[in-house]
């Protein structure tokens, strides 16, 4: 892994107000694009206070669905603790081995690796993805007018404990077509290093095309398919945002640092794009074999 070559975090770009031609071509060699400054401090400020109330919230409501730990395995990073606001999007996942049961909200916050649909709860949210706001000028810039978000999740590696996101293409995760029209946006709430988990990319890795995936501690590539040696690390500071291709693979290791990596991550569709059925995905997103590579096909063939 090439980690040297990464940008020190204070040396991207500020994010612009409208995307250049040059920006885009960038976007289309490399597969992503990293700026600093998608967000305020005051956004930033914003966001991590609403991301601690969701978890006062959630973990102090009797009313919110509860589901335990599993006994950890080696095999996977998703058995730890659940708490879902029934009737709403709203999720919160706790890292493996960790029971909430009895804890301060302070204490479970710095367990959570995961909230989902959350977007709702708080202004702070509303704003950064209203169509006038500096995130979604580079959205629409690289995906046209008016485009879909359809997932959005905050994802957290806690220190120490963090567990690694491995090698994955997110359109192995959804069923859309054309497989380009989706956009990932990473933003980071806390300075996002190599020693506590940033995203690492394959530049151009968007442009060789689908990899098969199967299930080991998450849905993931087999890193014997890449050429890691062309990995680079993308550090990014708090308020920055990588804007990536679902195509593009890329991994974040775990957090063994003292310090907790926060960040927000939506997932936009163009307005042209639509959702498919598994049978015609798999005929889409298949590898240079012709195999059907998703996370969807993995597990109905078990692996
Ligand atoms: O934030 C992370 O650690 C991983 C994000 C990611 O790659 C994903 O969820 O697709």
């Amino acid at each position: 892994m090439n980690t040297l070559s990464a940008a020190p975090s204070g040396s991207l770009p500020v994010c612009p107000s409208r995307l250049t031609n040059d920006w885009i071509d960038q976007y289309q060699e490399n597969g992503y694009l990293a700026f600093s400054h998608v967000l305020s401090p005051v956004e930033i400020r914003a966001s991590r206070q609403a991301l601690a109330d969701i978890t006062r919230d959630l973990s102090q409501d009797p009313r919110v669905d509860y589901t335990p730990p599993r006994p950890p395995t080696s095999t996977s990073n998703q058995g730890g603790a659940r708490y879902a606001r029934a009737g709403t999007p709203l999720s919160m996942h706790l890292e493996s081995g960790y029971d909430p049961v009895g804890q301060d909200p302070g204490d479970v916050e710095l367990k959570v690796r995961k909230y989902c649909g959350f977007s709702g709860e708080a202004a702070v949210f509303q704003n950064m993805l209203a169509p006038s706001s500096r995130l979604r000028a580079v959205v629409d810039g690289l995906l046209g007018a008016d485009p879909l978000l359809f997932q959005e999740m905050a994802l957290v590696k806690p220190a120490f404990i963090g567990s690694e996101k491995p090698w994955h293409q997110d359109n192995a995760y959804f069923s859309v077509m054309p497989l380009e029209a989706i956009l990932g946006v990473w933003i980071a709430l806390d300075d996002a290093r190599v020693e506590n988990g940033c995203m690492h990319v394959l530049p151009g890795g968007h442009r060789d095309g689908a990899l098969k995936h199967h299930h080991g501690v998450d849905c993931q590539i087999n890193p014997a398919l890449l050429d890691t040696a062309r990995a680079i690390a993308v550090p990014v500071p708090a308020g920055g945002a990588m804007f990536f291709y679902g195509m593009l693979p890329h991994e974040t290791p775990p957090n063994r640092s003292p310090e907790r990596r926060r960040a927000l991550q939506f997932h936009f569709r163009g307005a042209q794009s639509r959702l498919v059925d598994e049978e015609v995905y798999d005929r889409e997103f298949r590898n240079r074999e012709g195999i059907p590579a998703s996370c969807r096909s993995a597990s109905r063939r078990g692996f």
